[in-house]
């Protein structure tokens, strides 16, 4: 039996007064929070609503789940004994490999004793007098710290459209986000997928291998590119770690914090001959590489329009009924700004004889029935329906926690008209409330991992110097947010992104706010913005001495 001290589910292990932070999510982000913070020396208490560490791989066990950025580039770099011992056998990761990673990280640095469990953090409220957040547990936990970091995720709220009818269905459902640990064998069934996004694209191959009859609901076709995976060659496996200081060193600098080897010239600068060959390597080469082809298929829709005309053509050679191929080619939206997928034989599933494609956007599903679902006056029967309809992304794990700052505001309530933070990483009026890979960060748009390591050792260097400057605490000026919102927009602005209905802008969920969420001017550049903010005394920010005085980075 484990000693009180040492049990992380023992809900008395601390007391309030021997917290100094909370941090919320054991993902990636909060795996190295912790790492981070224990080396500073503080007492780090995290909470995770799942039974494990993990988050996204935790939770995300559907058919064919894997990392679209390759495994090499796709992981942590703080720690060089870590990134030369463990080994990737793909050049795309599956999802129980990624997850034995976040086990082995969180057994490797000993980090799961300071990780509560089966806990939902369900509210976190700013105590103004003491300046302590004083959160609450869905397992009755009641603890105060100075720090609260919420580690909750950017897709990790998944979501389920409100059908008409869907208590009634007696089959067995299903959500690529939230998917059982046990196996599911869909053998001999007829199932039902609703969603052609990036998880859908994964899942659908495989699942097509396994049931008698799979029907695909599409709304909206998605541009994906072949991701060429294979097992990891020793030789590639070598190149990575051989030069692994630089090479990270270099995707930190980059516009997505991923080495894409992008061309910097205008698709509209190159013959038409010359265009086609570059698309064609690239389509080769596999992933999102793709989208590196020329410096301006987010900015410039004529070049736009040649990337996406390519992927169509593409389409169109690999699936044998022109109907469908029609169907999947993506037109009304430019290349890549809903997120572009990376697929293993997704296109190809459409000519297996035991795949239909049912477009939904001109009849969408009316309702669910007790045995499938009816759309267009037409009833599917089912065994099992999967739901790869996505999540609340960026804003809907935050706001899913009752968080009062300053004043008793809820950040529900600050976030009415859309998420509003300053670098993504904290709010006015939550002070000492950060946030990792927050919306108006390059989160989502770039490889999470370097995002994620960057906001941590920010806020990590943060709290060091406010403790080496008798400092309790740090909030952004209303100035500094509104301006930092205000860049946010206008620089998505540039880009054709706003064009699409995507989780980006807000529109799959409705009544979301629609603005752009994640800060796409490049995680090279945001990262010289957060060094330069601190280097300067943490401009933007309030900072108050132990002593109730308020200091103001040009002070
Ligand atoms: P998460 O992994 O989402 O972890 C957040 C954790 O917080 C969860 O475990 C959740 O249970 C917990 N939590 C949330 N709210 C609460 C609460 N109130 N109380 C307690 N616990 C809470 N990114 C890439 O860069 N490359 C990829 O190839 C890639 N592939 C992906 C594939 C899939 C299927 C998905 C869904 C996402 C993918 N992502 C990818 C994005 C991925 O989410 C990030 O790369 C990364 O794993 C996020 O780590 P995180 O710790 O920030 O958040
Ligand atoms: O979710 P999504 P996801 N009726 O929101 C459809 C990451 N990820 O889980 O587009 C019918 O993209 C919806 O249609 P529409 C990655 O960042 C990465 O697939 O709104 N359909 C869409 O087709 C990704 O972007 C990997 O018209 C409905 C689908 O459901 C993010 O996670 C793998 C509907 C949802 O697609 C989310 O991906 C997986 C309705 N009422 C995930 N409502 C990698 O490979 C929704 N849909 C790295």
């Amino acid at each position: 039996m484990p000693s009180q001290a040492s049990d992380p589910n023992n809900r008395e292990h601390l007391s309030s007064s021997e917290i100094d932070v909370v941090v919320v999510g054991a993902g990636f982000s909060g795996l190295y929070l912790l790492h981070k913070l224990r080396g500073l020396g503080l007492r780090t208490r995290v909470f995770e609503g799942a039974s494990d560490v993990g988050g996204t791989w935790y939770w995300n066990r559907y058919p064919g789940a894997r990392c679209d950025v390759e495994s090499m580039q796709y992981s942590y770099s703080f720690s060089e004994e870590l990134q030369q011992e463990w080994q990737w056998s793909e050049r795309f990761s599956a999802q129980p490999e990624i997850l034995s990673y976040a086990e082995h990280v969180a057994d490797r640095f000993d980090l799961r004793r300071d990780i509560q469990f089966d806990t939902l953090v369900t509210a976190a409220h700013f105590d103004e007098e003491s300046r302590y957040w004083k959160i609450e547990t869905n397992r009755g936990d009641r603890v105060s710290a100075p720090f609260l970091v919420m580690a909750t995720g950017c897709l990790s709220s998944t979501r389920v459209p409100d059908f008409k009818g869907l208590e009634n269905y007696t089959g067995k459902t299903y959500h690529t986000g939230n998917w059982p640990h046990e196996d599911v064998d869909f053998s001999g069934q007829r199932v039902g997928v609703i969603g052609t996004g990036s998880s859908a694209i994964q899942a659908i191959p495989v699942i097509a291998a396994q049931a008698a009859q799979l029907t695909v609901f599409q709304r909206t076709p998605n541009y994906s590119i072949p991701s060429r995976n294979g097992p990891m060659t020793p030789e590639y496996e070598q190149q990575w770690k051989s030069d692994y200081a630089s090479l990270r060193a270099e995707a930190r600098k980059s516009r997505n914090g991923v080495l894409t080897n992008p061309n910097e010239v205008s698709a509209m600068a190159v013959s038409e001959d010359e265009r086609q060959r570059v698309y064609e390597d690239r389509w080769e080469v596999g992933g999102t590489y793709f989208m590196a082809a020329f410096n301006d298929l987010a900015t410039n829709q004529q070049s736009n329009d040649t990337a996406a005309a390519f992927v169509r053509d593409k389409i169109r050679s690999i699936v044998a009924d022109p109907e469908a191929a029609e169907l999947l080619a993506a037109k009304d939206y430019p290349i890549g700004t809903k997120r572009i997928c990376v697929d293993t034989d997704y296109f190809e599933a459409f000519n297996r004889d035991n795949v239909t494609l049912v477009d939904v956007r001109e009849a969408p599903i009316e309702e669910i029935t007790e045995t499938g679902l009816v759309t267009g006056g037409r009833n599917f029967e089912f065994d099992a329906i999967v739901f790869a309809t996505g999540f609340d992304a960026m804003t809907g794990a935050l706001l899913a926690v009752d968080i009062q700052g300053r004043g008793g505001r809820t950040l529900t309530e600050k976030w009415r008209g859309g998420p509003r933070t300053y670098l993504g990483l904290m709010s006015e009026g939550f002070p000492n409330m950060f946030m990792i890979t927050g919306p108006g960060s390059p989160s989502v748009l770039s490889n999470m991992m370097v995002s994620i390591q960057q906001h941590v050792d920010w806020v990590v260097d943060g709290i060091a110097y406010l403790r080496a400057g008798d400092l309790d605490s740090i909030e952004p000026t209303r100035e500094a947010e509104d301006g930092w919102v205000g860049h946010v927009n206008e620089v998505a602005h540039q880009t054709l992104f706003p064009q699409a209905n995507s989780w980006y802008m807000g529109a799959n969920v409705p009544g979301k706010p629609r603005l752009f969420m994640p800060y796409i001017g490049g995680v090279g550049a945001y990262r010289d913005k957060c060094d330069e903010i601190a280097a300067n005394g943490y401009d933007g920010f309030c900072l108050q001495e132990a002593k109730n005085r308020v200091v103001t980075a040009a002070e």
